[in-house]
Formats: structure tokens, C-alpha cells, sequence
């Protein structure tokens, strides 16, 4: 009868309400409250078990585990590059080693000021590569630039350090625009695409603003799987990357990935604009962007104020409206299809780097497109001002 009364009580207790248990074993109830306190602490514990490996709050990967998978993956994607370039690189008998995919050199941290010194081991024009192992990449650093001499010597004596270290086979392309037109970021890395490529075989380009120094010689820079974006924590924005689609500063592009997406836009003329716009070709065709750990991708900017020749792009959010519309017709295929659109003046081989003078036409490059402003706005708020800018613009 007891047996009968605990079982019935246990599932009573359960499985029905307890009051429908009080009228059937009176009194025995205070009995079972051990078990039933056992039972709710197990079942806290099994509670707190879940949400930790649901939440896992404190065992994320650190930094340098972060660090460490994205090394093996590189020497992964390095190892297959070698695979091919050993058999077209070792057909002769002076076989030497492929350099390391992360050379013992690097140190990580540097002080970016403290590494000025002279190099003579660079030859004319910017050219450097090992002599004791074969590098693994060819890459040109383009460069655009005009008026910032002061800058252009600190990062030229600086950079050279950093591929000497990273064990590159490479070369500095600076690409000066002239006088006479509105500075264009974008403009001059097409053209200094175009015009490396005539120098020299560079399966990887490095887009560089002549402003910011690497202050890790462990980023790398060569190119990826897809194109890398470098500069993601400057000094200026307290190392916080300002939002999160930025694609400005340094990045790199495999050549065939830069044709791939046609290059930079050309219309964008004056600050601001061009990066953003580079963004969204490369998401529209389909290409991820990755950026190296945290800790790696830091950069110094040396300070300037802005240019006269270069104020800010009043329209170049509407340009950024039809980014994906004319992507492939403003880039390298209109400088192929009009080759006015701009006309290299000088090419000088410097000690420390390669300098390409170029004049830009504004008419020629805006002349491909179709009109950004096809009837003239007429809403109240557009001032006149704008007005005018616009009809500036079409003609
Ligand atoms: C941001 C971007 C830059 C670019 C620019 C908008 C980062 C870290 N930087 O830079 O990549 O997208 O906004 O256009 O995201 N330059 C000259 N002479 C001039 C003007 C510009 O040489 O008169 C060159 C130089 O290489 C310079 C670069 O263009 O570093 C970018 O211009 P900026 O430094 O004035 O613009 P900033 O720092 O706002
Ligand atoms: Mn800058």
C-alpha cells in the first residue's frame, strides 16, 4: 500500500496537478522533498551546461589563434602556388629555394620612423628582389600622388624595408598627376596599372596612398585568394576601423582579379568617393574582401591637411547610385576604348622608385558615359549653385 501511495504520489507530482496528489496519499508529500530539490539543481546544472556552449561568452579565439589559422591557410594557398612555379621556375640546373612563405626576417612591430636609412641594393627605378631564394610574388606598388614630397620621402625610405624584409621581388611605381585637372585617386591607379604592366610581368598590384606606413612588417604584402584590404586600423581613426565596408588606403589585387572588376572607376574627380565605389564592383562580381587579424593590419598616417586640388566630390554620391550600372564602362575598358582619356608625359627611372607623369583629360573620361544628370533637376531644394555645377558637368 505504501509502494502503491509513493508511486502514485511521484506521478501524481509530475504528471498532474498536486493537489490531485494530496487527495490520494496525504501527509507523505514532505518525504520526497530532497529528491525533488536533487531533481530541480540537475536540471540547473544541465540549464547552465547548455547555455554556455550555446553562448560561449569566454572561449573565443584569441588573436593570435586568429593569427595563426590565417598563416596556415596562407601556406596552404602558398603551398599550391608553389607546386606551380616550381616546375616553371626550376627547369634550369641553378635550382635555389623558393623564399619562405613568412620569412624569418619579420619581426612584427616596428617603429615606423626609426627605419629611415638609404638603399643601395635597390635598383633604378624601384626594383629590388632576393638573391638568396626565389621569391614567390612579383608585385608593383602603385602609388598616386602629386605635391607631397615630404610624404613621398618618408614612405619611399620607409616601405623598401618592409619588401626587403617580406622577401618580395617588386617595384614602386609612383604615378604623379600633373597640374591642371582635379586630383583622381582612382583614375591613377588604373593608369598605373596599365603602365607596371608594361615594366614587368606583376601578377599581384598593391594600391598604396603615399601616406600610410605599415607599422607590422608581417603584412604582407602580396595578394590572396581575393582581393586583401590592408589598412584597416590607422592610427587617426584610434585603430578602429571607421565603417565596416571601408576598401581605402592599401589593398591588394591579383592582376587578373583587378580586370576582373575593371579596375577603378575614372569619373570620380576630387576626394572621396572612388574607394567605396571599388567596394561595391568587387562585391558585385561576386569576390570576397579579407582583411589580415587585427593586430597585423595597423597603419601610422602622416598628417596633412586637404588639398586645394582636391576638395571633396560634391556629386559623388549620385556617381555612387550608378556604381554597379556603369561598371563595365568606366574603368580599364574605357581607357582602352578612348585612349585620349589621358597621356603619360614623362617616365623617369628614380633611385628609389619608378615616376610617371601623367596629364588627365576630364572631358575624354566623362565623355564615355552615358550623362549623370540626363534632365536637369528642377526640384526646389537643388540650389542654384548645384545648379550650376551640374551644367558644368554635362558639358
Ligand atoms: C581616404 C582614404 C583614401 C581615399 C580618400 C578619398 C583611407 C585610409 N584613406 O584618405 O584611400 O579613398 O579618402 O579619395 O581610407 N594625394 C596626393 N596629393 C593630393 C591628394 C591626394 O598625393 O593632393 C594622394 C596621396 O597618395 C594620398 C591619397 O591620394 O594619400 C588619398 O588622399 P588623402 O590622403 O588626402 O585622403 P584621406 O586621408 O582622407
Ligand atoms: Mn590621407
Amino acid at each position: 500500500m505504501a509502494e502503491r501511495c509513493t508511486y502514485k504520489m511521484f506521478v501524481s507530482w509530475s504528471i498532474y496537478p498536486r493537489i490531485l496528489c494530496r487527495s490520494t496519499c496525504k501527509g507523505s508529500l514532505t518525504s520526497w522533498y530532497p529528491v525533488f530539490g536533487a531533481l530541480i539543481l540537475v536540471l540547473l546544472l544541465v540549464l547552465q551546461l547548455s547555455m554556455s556552449v550555446l553562448l560561449k561568452t569566454d572561449d573565443r579565439p584569441t588573436d593570435n589563434y586568429v593569427q595563426h589559422v590565417v598563416r596556415k591557410l596562407t601556406e596552404l594557398e602558398y603551398a599550391n602556388l608553389e607546386a606551380k612555379s616550381v616546375s616553371s621556375n626550376r627547369a634550369g640546373s641553378n635550382i635555389i629555394d623558393l623564399c619562405d612563405a613568412f620569412p624569418h626576417a619579420l619581426e612584427g612591430k616596428i617603429e615606423p620612423l626609426s627605419l629611415l636609412k638609404t638603399f643601395p641594393e635597390v635598383r633604378p627605378g624601384g626594383f629590388w628582389r632576393p638573391t638568396d631564394c626565389e621569391p614567390r610574388h612579383t608585385v608593383a606598388i602603385v602609388v598616386p600622388y602629386r605635391d607631397r614630397l615630404e610624404h613621398l620621402e618618408i614612405f619611399l625610405k620607409y616601405i623598401h624595408t618592409i619588401l626587403f624584409r617580406q622577401k618580395l621581388e617588386y617595384r614602386i611605381f609612383i604615378v604623379e598627376q600633373a597640374t591642371g585637372c582635379t586630383f583622381n585617386r582612382g583614375m591613377l591607379m588604373n593608369i598605373g596599372f596599365l603602365e607596371a604592366m608594361k615594366h614587368g610581368n606583376f601578377s599581384c598590384i598593391v594600391f598604396h596612398d603615399v601616406d600610410l606606413l605599415p607599422e607590422m612588417d608581417d603584412n604582407l604584402y602580396s595578394c590572396s585568394v581575393t582581393p586583401k584590404h590592408m589598412s584597416v586600423n590607422i592610427d587617426k581613426f584610434d585603430y578602429r576601423i571607421p565603417y565596416d565596408s571601408l576598401f581605402g588606403g592599401v589593398v591588394a589585387f591579383s592582376k587578373d582579379h583587378f580586370k576582373f572588376i575593371n579596375g577603378f572607376a575614372n569619373r570620380y574627380f576630387g576626394w572621396g568617393g572612388e574607394d567605396d565605389d571599388i567596394k561595391r564592383r568587387v562585391d558585385n562580381r561576386g569576390l570576397t574582401v579579407i582583411r589580415p587579424p587585427d593586430s597585423v593590419a595597423r597603419y601610422s598616417m602622416l598628417k596633412h591637411g586637404a588639398e586645394a586640388g582636391n576638395k571633396a566630390n560634391p556629386i559623388r554620391y549620385f556617381e555612387m547610385k550608378r556604381a554597379l550600372e556603369v561598371q563595365n564602362v568606366d574603368g580599364l575598358s574605357s581607357m582602352a576604348f578612348n585612349p585620349n582619356m589621358y597621356k603619360v608625359l614623362d617616365t623617369k627611372l628614380m633611385d628609389l622608385y619608378t615616376k610617371i607623369t601623367v596629364e588627365i583629360h576630364k572631358i575624354e573620361v566623362l565623355k564615355v558615359l552615358p550623362t549623370l544628370f540626363p534632365i536637369r533637376p528642377r526640384h526646389p531644394w537643388i540650389s542654384s549653385k548645384f545648379r550650376k555645377f551640374i551644367a558644368k558637368e554635362k558639358t
